[in-house]
């Protein structure tokens, strides 16, 4: 079955890679968001790709679920002692990623072919898409100012609060063909449990993305579950967007795409809701708390998918 999932930081990976351990490599294709992207130290970085690529090549660090496991830390802690900018902490071995994918991107190629040579050197099968090889930036506008997505997340810790989001290219951005030809094939469309402002509309914002899932089937896994996010400020955000902290918000956030909704057991008593809202419910244990639940969480998504 041609699976095609939509994924941004480290829930949406880590079900990623439980789709990886149960469809065939030909067969997945994961859709990442690159509004999280910025230029820092000289390098593009592209934080979601890379928290894909590794943790589907098994090499990412379990603990915070990006950058790389047994890393070592010389190079910021040297750029420190020289005054430089050690809040955004790229390892030794990262680093090796970013120079080589700034080489290929000075050497003219695009995002989508040094995302491909990337992903084979890890030993990566799936595809990993890049959503777009166009710049399109998500900014957060809180109340302490308009804030780049990492300068929020990471040197803020995501403590301003949020009024909304602006991606700006928005409107010139385009999803690359390989894109558009993925989820038209798609026999299934899986939303990972990202965060649904900043990982997964970005991708859905794309001209023409929203017009190729509707015609296929779609569901998505919840990332709010009894109204906290597993990871990241996605709870915070629903609360400071006004918005009720629960998977049905989410649900409602992705209106007219989606065909099913998977709740976690904690959340049952919203199936009625759902229902009510022409979703089929699917309700297990959301949680992924190791690598086997990713697989076993990515097979029951599947089945219900096809069903
Ligand atoms: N997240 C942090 O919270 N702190 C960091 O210092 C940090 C560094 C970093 C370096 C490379 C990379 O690929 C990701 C990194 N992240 C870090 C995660 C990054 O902020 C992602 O945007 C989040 O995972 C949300 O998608």
């Amino acid at each position: 079955m041609k699976v095609v999932a939509l994924a941004g930081g480290v829930g949406g990976a880590r079900l990623a890679h439980g789709l990886a351990q149960i469809v065939a490599p030909q067969d997945l294709t994961v859709v990442v968001n690159t509004g999280d992207d910025f230029e820092h130290l000289g390098f593009p970085i592209s934080p979601d790709l890379d928290t894909v690529l590794y943790t589907l090549a098994g090499l990412a660090n379990p603990a915070t679920g990006w950058g790389l496991a047994n890393e070592t830390w010389n190079f910021i802690e040297a750029l420190g002692r020289l005054g430089g900018e050690t809040w955004f902490r790229l390892g030794d071995r990262d680093l090796a990623l970013h120079v080589e994918r700034r080489r290929r991107l000075e050497a003219g190629q695009t995002l989508t072919e040094a995302t491909r040579a990337l992903s084979a050197a890890l030993g990566v099968q799936p595809t990993v898409l890049p959503m777009t090889d166009d710049r399109l930036r998500t900014t957060v506008v809180t109340d302490e100012g308009e804030l780049g997505f990492q300068e929020y997340f990471v040197h803020r810790q995501c403590r301003p609060r949020v009024a909304r989001f602006i991606f700006a290219g928005e409107g010139q951005a385009r999803p690359t063909a390989e894109v558009l030809a993925a989820l038209a094939q798609a026999e299934a469309i899986i939303f990972c449990p990202s965060n649904p402002f900043v990982s997964i509309d970005p991708i859905l914002r794309l001209p023409g993305v929203k017009d190729c899932i509707r015609t296929r089937p779609a569901v998505a896994v919840s990332p709010i579950v009894a109204g906290q996010a597993l990871k990241g400020p996605a709870a915070k955000m629903l609360n400071e967007l006004g918005l009720e902290v629960s998977a049905l918000s989410v649900a409602r956030f992705y209106r007219g795409l989606l065909q099913g909704f998977v709740l976690d057991t904690a959340d049952g008593g919203l199936t009625a809701s759902l229902e009510a809202d022409g979703l089929r419910v699917l309700v297990t244990d959301a949680i992924m708390r190791n690598e086997a639940d990713r697989a076993r969480l990515a097979r029951e998504v599947l089945a219900f998918a096809g069903a």
